[in-house]
C-alpha cells in the first residue's frame, strides 16, 4: 500500500496516513491522490483499524491541487478540472465522510485549497497553533472544490463562508477553533501527542457507537426533528443490543474499563 507521496502505519487499531511531498507542501498530483484514495479505502474496510489519522510530512499540511501537475496546468495538453474533481477529489472526500471509523486530521501547517476541503472532511481536526486555513481559489479564478462550499458555510456560517473564500484572507488555526470549526487548536510541539492521545482514546471507544455516531451526524441535515428522532430510536435498537452495550453498562456498574469488541 505504500507510495512515496503516501506512507502508513498501522499500530493498535491506529492507522496513520502521512501525506509526503514536503518539498510542494504536500500539494496534490494525481499519483499522491491515487495513492491518498487506496490507502484510506483499505483502512476504511479493515475492521483491525478502529481509527484513522491523517497527517503529513514537512513545514505544510497540503497545499491543495499541484498546479504543475498534468491535465491541471494551463497549457499542459486538454485541461479538464471537472474531470480532475470527478476521478480523484470526489472519491477521496467521500471515502473519508462514509468511512464507518472516525478519521482524526492533525494540522501541522497551512492548508490551502482541497488541502483545507481535506481537512475539514475529516472527523476531529486538530491544528498547531502556527497553522492556518486558506481559501486561494479567487485567487486563481475557481471556486473552492473538494466540498469547501459544502464544509465551510456549515463549520463557520455563510457570511465569514463568503469572506474566506472571497478575500482569501488567511485564517489561524487559534480563530478556527474558537469559531468551532475544527475541533482544537494547540501547541506545536504538542500537535504530535495530542492526536495519538485522541486515536489512542477513540480505538478504545465503542466501534459501533462510534460508526453510528459519524453516519446520524453526517446525514442529520437530510432530516426533520421527526425523522431524527425515528432514526435514533432506531439506531438505538440496534445498539442496544449488542455485546458492545452490555459490557459498557457492565463496566461502569463494576467501575472499570470497559473492553469493547465492536459486536
Ligand atoms: C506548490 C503549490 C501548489 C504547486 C506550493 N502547486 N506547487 C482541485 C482540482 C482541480 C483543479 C483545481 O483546483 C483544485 C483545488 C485546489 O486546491 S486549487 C488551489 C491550489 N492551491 C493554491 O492555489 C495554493 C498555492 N500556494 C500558495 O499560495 C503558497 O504556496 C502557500 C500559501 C500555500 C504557502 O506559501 P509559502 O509558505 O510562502 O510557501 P511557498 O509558496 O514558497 O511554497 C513552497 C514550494 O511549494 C514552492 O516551490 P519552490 O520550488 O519555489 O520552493 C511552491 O511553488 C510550491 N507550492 N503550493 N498548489
Amino acid at each position: 500500500m505504500n507510495s512515496k507521496t503516501v506512507l502508513t502505519h498501522v499500530e493498535e487499531g491506529v492507522a496513520t496516513v502521512t501525506l509526503n511531498r514536503p518539498e510542494r507542501l504536500n500539494a496534490f498530483t494525481a499519483e499522491m491522490s491515487t495513492a491518498l484514495i487506496s490507502a484510506m479505502a483499505a483502512f476504511s474496510a479493515d475492521d483491525t483499524v478502529r481509527v484513522l489519522v491523517l497527517n503529513a510530512a514537512g513545514r505544510g499540511f497540503c497545499a491543495g491541487q499541484d498546479l504543475s501537475d498534468e491535465g491541471v496546468a494551463p497549457g499542459s495538453g486538454a485541461v479538464d478540472l471537472g474531470r480532475t474533481l470527478e476521478n480523484y477529489y470526489i472519491p477521496l472526500i467521500e471515502t473519508i465522510t462514509s468511512m464507518p471509523k472516525p478519521v482524526i486530521c492533525a494540522v501541522n501547517g497551512v492548508a490551502a485549497g482541497a488541502g483545507a476541503s481535506l481537512a475539514l472532511a475529516c472527523d476531529l481536526v486538530v491544528a498547531a497553533r502556527s497553522a492556518f486555513f486558506l481559501q486561494p481559489f479567487a485567487n486563481i479564478s475557481l471556486l473552492p472544490d473538494a466540498g469547501g462550499t459544502y464544509f465551510l458555510p456549515r463549520a463557520l456560517g455563510t457570511p465569514l463562508a463568503l469572506g474566506y473564500a472571497m478575500t482569501g484572507e488567511r485564517l489561524p488555526a487559534e480563530r478556527a477553533a474558537a469559531l468551532g470549526m475544527i475541533w482544537k487548536c494547540v501547541a506545536d510541539e504538542e500537535l504530535a501527542t495530542t492526536t495519538a492521545q485522541l486515536a489512542k482514546q477513540l480505538a478504545r471507544s465503542a466501534p459501533l457507537a462510534l460508526k453510528a455516531i459519524k453516519a446520524a451526524m453526517r446525514s442529520s441535515e437530510t432530516r426533520s426533528l421527526g425523522e431524527a428522532l425515528r432514526y435514533e430510536r432506531d439506531q438505538q435498537r440496534m445498539l442496544g443490543q449488542t455485546k458492545d452495550y452490555a459490557e459498557g453498562v457492565r463496566a461502569f456498574v463494576e467501575k472499570r474499563s470497559a473492553r469493547f469488541v465492536g459486536a
